[in-house]
């Protein structure tokens, strides 16, 4: 047979609690108050908790993802260095005409920086094998690094401009008569044939403009 359970009156401590309870409920709710957060208040922090943490989370994967991108564009740009060379090595070494991106854009400063050759144009100056003189170019072999610039001063004695125009190089050098500096800039590794592009040589039918050494020469962009 089971006991029923007291009741408050029957229990001394439970009517002493009790009767706290109900002499002190303000100060008791006060307490409370003061240092158990309410629902409310825990779900709101709880809330910016989360936030915090997302924003956060996000920021990292954010972060993460953008260094995923720059390795990835570096990986591609040393797999295409890596290709050029291999390319470059397996080249012939005899004249290789090749086709080249967009014009290279260069800066003031490096064309500020760059090295200067001097060199003329002469008409009928250059003995041919026919034993004749023909028009010519001083210099006809030029040497580059590729995108840097390299300074042409040119000194056309000619009456008539001449030119350095390599299609496949994207170099197109008008030399007017007089001295004037001239940009050479090649944007890719290879040995460009260049021609002058203005009808000249005329005592031989334009022999020069076809024949590197005169009116006609090779770019090395290396
Ligand atoms: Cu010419």
């Amino acid at each position: 047979m089971a006991f029923p359970p007291p009741s408050p009156s029957e229990d001394p401590a439970r009517a002493t609690v009790h009767a706290k309870a109900n002499s002190e409920p303000r100060r008791v709710r006060k307490i409370e108050h003061i240092q158990v957060p309410d629902e409310e208040t825990q779900a709101r922090d709880q809330r910016q908790f989360d936030e915090t943490v997302n924003t956060n989370g996000k920021v990292v994967l954010q972060w993460l993802a953008g260094l995923g991108i720059v390795a990835a564009v570096m990986m591609s740009m040393f797999a295409l260095v890596k290709s050029g060379e291999r390319v470059e090595a397996a080249a012939p070494a005899t004249a290789t005409l090749r086709q080249t991106g967009a014009a290279a854009t260069i800066s003031e400063a490096s064309v500020a920086a760059a090295k200067v050759v001097d060199l003329s144009v002469i008409p009928e100056s250059k003995l041919g094998p026919d034993g004749k003189k023909h028009d010519a170019f001083t210099k006809t072999e030029f040497a580059v690094k590729v995108g840097q610039p390299l300074k042409l001063e040119i000194d056309n004695t000619d009456n008539q401009p001449h030119s350095i125009t390599s299609p496949v190089a994207n170099v197109s050098i008008t030399a007017m008569p007089g001295t004037h500096t001239y940009v050479l800039v090649v944007s890719k590794p290879g040995k460009f044939l260049w021609f002058c592009q203005y009808p000249c040589d005329s005592d031989a039918n334009g022999w020069a403009m076809k024949h590197p050494g005169y009116m006609s020469g090779y770019i090395t962009a290396t």
